[in-house]
């Protein structure tokens, strides 16, 4: 069935139905969006959930009265649609005061102001209910190579981070922080450009536990990576706390394309990964079935809602495809001949040491190296079950 339901655990961006469009080279085609209308829009259509910056609902520099009685009425609309807030994150790019960054800026008065609005922005968070704190980094970054001590930036990155990771033990609040990679734009280059980056920079954390990524599609095809290796390393690490699927044209700006309207072979394999799992086993994901993506300029109030529901349609036909998928005996049949199921099986036998392997003629010495680089892996085969089944040919 390709009627979105609550069960399928869908959830949008407030920022991604309420873009209004506005680009480097022109200014809005669609009027506001009342994020409390597009809550009640979301519903209808079978979302789950609704996630959100701070200043997506409440606008920056708010005092404090009007921001209690617009995140009031915003929790009226919640409990009247049952939608739930999964995820909240923080802007810390739009306004110029960031436009050298918040923990990593050079000025140091911004980065104490950046802390500040975050850790408010957690408590909003908690309060909300969400399981998951998303930072994306933006404007960390720079233009030029000597613009930026690259060292300290890493430093100031790590003590924000860890900061408000402490924050949230010390409260004892159920969230997690998720870091969204991303290779450019706004910046010429961003910190953490790619998933592998944020790994990496998430093992030098002293909170690092309660750290994980949160992969968008286009941001790493940005980066001409393949995004669903990108989600799969995250997940062997346990790291993969959140998703923002969306579609992307191969390595351009960040066009936030409708789920699938990218490279929708690559958006196969990913529904493949998160719905089917590891073809071993192993970890799997069970978060939000989040999207971050932009209903095109080209769109008006209708095509607005339209786009939303086609990220969820495109997902649910490639839920469907991958299931037949895996569960076409050619297929495990396949995949047996290709040596992917293989693969699990330990290099060393067990209780085998590497003295043991050196002592292993057969495995060197003995070793028929032609013969066994005779072998055809026939993952092309593979490669056009995946396709014909995606293509709802099989
Ligand atoms: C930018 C993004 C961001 C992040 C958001 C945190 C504005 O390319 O993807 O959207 O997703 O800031 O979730
Ligand atoms: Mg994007
Ligand atoms: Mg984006
Ligand atoms: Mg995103």
């Amino acid at each position: 069935d390709l009627t979105p339901t609550p069960q399928d655990k869908f959830s949008f961006g407030l920022w991604t139905v309420g873009w209004e469009a506005r680009d480097q080279f022109g200014s809005a085609t669609r009027a506001h969006l009342d994020p409390v209308e597009s809550v009640r829009q979301l519903a209808k259509l079978g979302a789950a959930y609704v996630t959100f910056h701070d200043n997506d609902v409440v606008p920056f520099g708010s005092d404090a009265a009007t921001r209690d009685q617009i995140l009031r009425r915003f929790k009226d609309v919640l409990d009247e649609t049952g939608i739930t807030v999964e995820m909240v994150t923080t802007d810390t790019f739009a306004h110029p005061i960031f436009k050298d960054g918040a923990f990593t800026s050079n000025d140091r008065r911004v980065r104490r102001f950046g802390l500040r609005k975050v850790v408010q922005n957690v408590d909003l968070a908690a309060e909300m209910g969400a399981e998951t704190f998303v930072m994306w980094g933006g404007r960390e970054g720079a233009e030029y190579d000597a613009a930026k001590d690259l060292k300290a930036a890493h430093d100031r990155y790590k003590e924000g981070i860890d900061t408000v990771a402490g924050y949230i033990k010390e409260q004892g609040y159920g969230l997690r922080i998720a870091i969204e990679p991303k290779p450019n734009e706004p910046r010429g280059d961003i910190l953490l450009p790619t998933v592998g980056h944020a790994l990496a920079f998430i093992a030098e954390l002293e909170h690092g536990d309660i750290v994980g990524v949160n992969p968008e599609t286009g941001h790493e095809q940005m980066a001409g990576l393949n995004y669903t290796s990108g989600i799969a390393q995250a997940l062997w690490a346990d790291k993969l706390f959140h998703i923002d699927l969306n579609g992307q044209r191969s390595i351009k700006y960040d066009q936030d394309l409708v789920f699938g309207h990218g490279d929708l072979f690559s958006a196969f394999a990913t529904v493949d990964l998160v719905e089917n799992g590891f073809p071993s086993g192993g970890p799997r994901y069970d978060g939000p079935r989040h999207f971050d993506y932009k209903p095109s300029r080209t769109e008006d109030a209708d095509g607005v809602w339209e786009s939303a529901l086609a990220n969820m349609r495109t997902y649910l036909i490639l839920r469907e495809r991958a299931r037949a998928f895996r569960a076409d005996p050619d297929v495990q049949e396949a995949l047996e001949a290709a040596g992917v199921l293989e693969l699990s099986r330990p290099t060393l036998g067990e209780g085998e040491t590497l003295a043991d392997l050196l002592a292993d003629r057969s495995a060197y010495e003995d070793l028929d190296v032609d013969a066994v680089a005779a072998r055809g892996f026939h993952f092309v085969r593979l490669n056009q079950l995946a396709l014909e089944h995606a293509l709802g040919a099989r």
